[in-house]
């Protein structure tokens, strides 16, 4: 696997994302990562414009699509070697360059793409919808092709995600008009709501079923602020009524056993508004059981679903 910082803020309300990947590393992510057996390589971070405090919006626009465009091609070439890209944010809005990355490898490859969305929010505003103008709200709908970003936002870096393949886990804050788009265009939204009722268990063995059903290459974007900020506070967007420690920890174990990972983005961690680190520790317990740290030993199940004859 590949580790790609993207230390940017650009795209957020509250600046401290930019820390990130660092806080990540120092928490210990790519040690956790080797001690389960796995090939690590840290390419290091991507080169943002700016550090100036107070950015213009069209400035942080263009550093959110500058680093975009480099995240979309250092992920391709990461893929095209055969690597599991893992993407350290930064704000959430870099998922439009990572996931494009990702999408055009699957196109090249001709396989299908399922996009596991795990966030507080929807993130399917557009320029037209979102309340704030934030971009970190709104890479779900760039992707996902929504016609309303402008010219600056195609370029040859785009790739595309089809919405009914896309996954919100653990939404329990959506914009009026993002939860209308998002009926409309079909996206699966697994609410707090369908958690509490049914079980992250259950809900996890659908999502995956449904992967495996088409052989999907799966991307899990991993937004901090999914978690309940009373156990991860580092969150620029916090809101309350989030996933617990073992909800997290069992969709990441099962997604583990279900061997259907292909590329993941850790976004959102503000290193400014964590308490002495924890926020990070559990980001970094979180993807260890999405890459194999076990409480008690278990055979991977690669086939959910066994074919009758
Ligand atoms: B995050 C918001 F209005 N919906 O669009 C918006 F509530 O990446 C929040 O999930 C977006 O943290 C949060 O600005 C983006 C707002
Ligand atoms: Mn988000
Ligand atoms: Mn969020
Ligand atoms: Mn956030």
């Amino acid at each position: 696997m590949d580790l790609l910082g993207i230390p940017s803020d650009a795209g957020a309300s509250r600046r401290g994302c930019s820390m990130g990947p660092e806080a990540l590393r120092v928490a210990g992510l790519r040690e956790t990562l080797v001690s389960l057996g796995h090939d690590v390589a840290d390419l290091g971070d991507l080169r943002k414009e700016s550090g100036l405090n107070q950015l213009s919006v069209a400035a942080r626009q263009a550093e959110v699509l500058a680093l975009a465009a480099q995240s979309s091609e250092k992920g391709l070439a990461s893929l095209q070697r055969g690597r599991l890209p893992i993407f350290l944010g930064g704000d959430h809005s870099l998922s439009m360059g990572t996931i494009s990355g990702v999408a055009r490898h699957c196109a090249a490859a001709k396989r299908a793409l399922h996009v596991l969305w795990i966030d507080a929010h929807g993130d399917f505003n557009t320029p037209a919808t979102s309340p704030s103008g934030n971009l970190h709200g709104m890479p779900l709908a760039l992707l996902c092709n929504e016609p309303e970003f402008g010219e600056a936002f195609r370029g040859d870096w785009r790739g595309s995600v089809d919405p009914q393949n896309v996954t919100i886990l653990g939404a329990r804050s959506i914009d009026r008009a993002e939860r209308q788009l998002l009926e409309t265009r079909g996206v699966d939204v697994v609410d707090m709501r369908r958690i509490d009722e049914l079980g992250a268990a259950a809900l996890m063995r659908e999502i995956i079923e449904k992967v495996q059903a088409t052989d999907a290459h799966l991307h899990v974007s991993l937004d901090v602020d999914a978690i309940d900020p009373a156990i991860a506070p580092g969150a620029g967007t916090p809101v309350a009524g989030g996933l617990t420690y073992r909800e997290a920890h069992i969709a990441m174990e099962m997604l583990h056993d279900a061997q259907c990972l292909g590329s993941l983005d850790i976004v959102e961690l503000n290193l400014f508004l964590d308490h002495a680190g924890r926020s990070a520790e559990i980001l970094v317990d979180l993807t260890a059981s999405l890459f194999g740290r076990q409480i008690m030993p278990r055979q991977p199940t690669r086939r959910l679903i066994v074919a009758t004859p």
